[in-house]
């Protein structure tokens, strides 16, 4: 079995960009550690910070914040990064290449419990003149990520990346190599499966609580067939699975705060995901357009997501598009 090195250059990418990304999954292999020791080094539990997203920040999002941010600060091809964790983006070397931009630990609220989390990175290129100490810098559409992936903490830590010729899976072993397990990764067109948060129905646009209804529906309703739902509440373990089996992975708009178009976050969720996803056959939509073409403002703006099954996708593309025709009619 292939390591993810030698993946990288029997594909003849950069030498700087497989270095980063060995230097990525350095820092992963540090988090399953702290991951794996849990209690046992008293690292669960949350601290009393609240981070740039309101959120209380967990002791291991930090720890796995500090693991990237000094693993990857010191490259010379690392221009600079951007975390969830951190209010502003910090500037690397000055002649660097690549910018990251990560979600260090996605899903942490599942960790005191011991359920699957992961590490989110997306990887972007300099533009010329930039100052990567600002967040201007990163402020890059989905389209021209250069790669990205996750590594999800789960029975295995598992690796799917993307370099933009498909996506590949890697299993960390006992030699503590990423070994590549499956090449090319192929989302089913078709699903049986949803994945949502169910409890927040009452927020959503009707077109989503009409969508989903049918859903839940299934043959007794107006679809041909019945649905499964499963919602994990950390989106690497929820997209692997769409990756893995195929499915829709939906975190909609709703009215809680119209200001904020979703909870998920555009460049360490939303473009990373859909890049894969994408890669992988599927779709990615905010159903009013392509995830992966939205011109960012902000390093940490939101954004609604519908991924997965290219045919369950289109169909609830079917539903929004029904909807704006009705409204339009009146
Ligand atoms: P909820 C984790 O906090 C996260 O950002 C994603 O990983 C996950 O899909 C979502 O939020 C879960 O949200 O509202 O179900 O807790």
């Amino acid at each position: 079995m292939k390591t993810l090195g030698q993946f990288l250059i029997s594909h003849d990418e950069e030498k700087d960009l497989v270095l980063l990304l060995e230097r990525i999954m350095l820092s992963c292999k540090e988090i399953a550690v702290q991951l794996r020791e849990g209690a046992l080094a008293g690292v669960l539990g949350s601290t009393d910070i609240t981070n740039v997203q309101g959120e209380t920040q967990k002791k291991l999002d930090i720890i796995a914040n500090e693991v990237l941010k000094r693993n990857l600060l010191d490259l010379e091809m690392v221009a600079g990064i951007a975390s969830e964790e951190e209010d502003l983006p910090v500037a690397g070397n000055h002649k660097g290449r690549y910018l990251v931009v990560f979600d260090p630990l996605d899903g942490s609220s599942n960790i005191d419990v011991n359920v699957s989390v992961g590490t989110i990175f997306s990887i972007l290129e300099v533009q010329s003149n930039q100052d990567c100490s600002h967040p201007d810098a990163y402020l890059q559409r989905g389209r021209q990520q250069v790669a990205a992936g996750y590594v999800l903490y789960g029975p295995s830590a598992t690796l799917c990346l993307t370099t933009g010729d498909g996506v590949h899976q890697f299993t960390l072993s006992d030699t503590g190599d990423f070994l590549l397990c499956q090449e090319h990764m192929q989302i089913p067109t078709s699903t049986q499966e949803f994945a949502i948060n169910m409890s927040n129905q009452r927020f959503w646009e009707p077109e989503t609580q009409h969508y989903v209804g049918d859903l839940l529906k299934g043959a007794d309703g107006s679809r041909e067939k019945n649905f499964n739902m499963r919602w994990i509440a950390s989106m690497v373990a929820d997209v692997h699975r769409v990756l893995t089996r195929g499915g829709i992975f939906m975190y909609p708009w709703d009215n809680r705060d119209p200001n904020k178009p979703g909870k998920l976050r555009l460049m360490y969720e939303g473009n990373p995901m859909s890049f894969l996803v994408e890669q992988a056959g599927g779709l990615s939509t905010t159903c009013y357009g392509d995830i992966l073409d939205i011109e960012p403002k902000h390093i940490h703006q939101r954004v609604s997501v519908a991924l997965g099954s290219k045919e369950e996708i289109n169909t609830l593309m079917e539903y929004h598009a029904s909807a704006r025709d009705n409204t339009a009619a009146k």
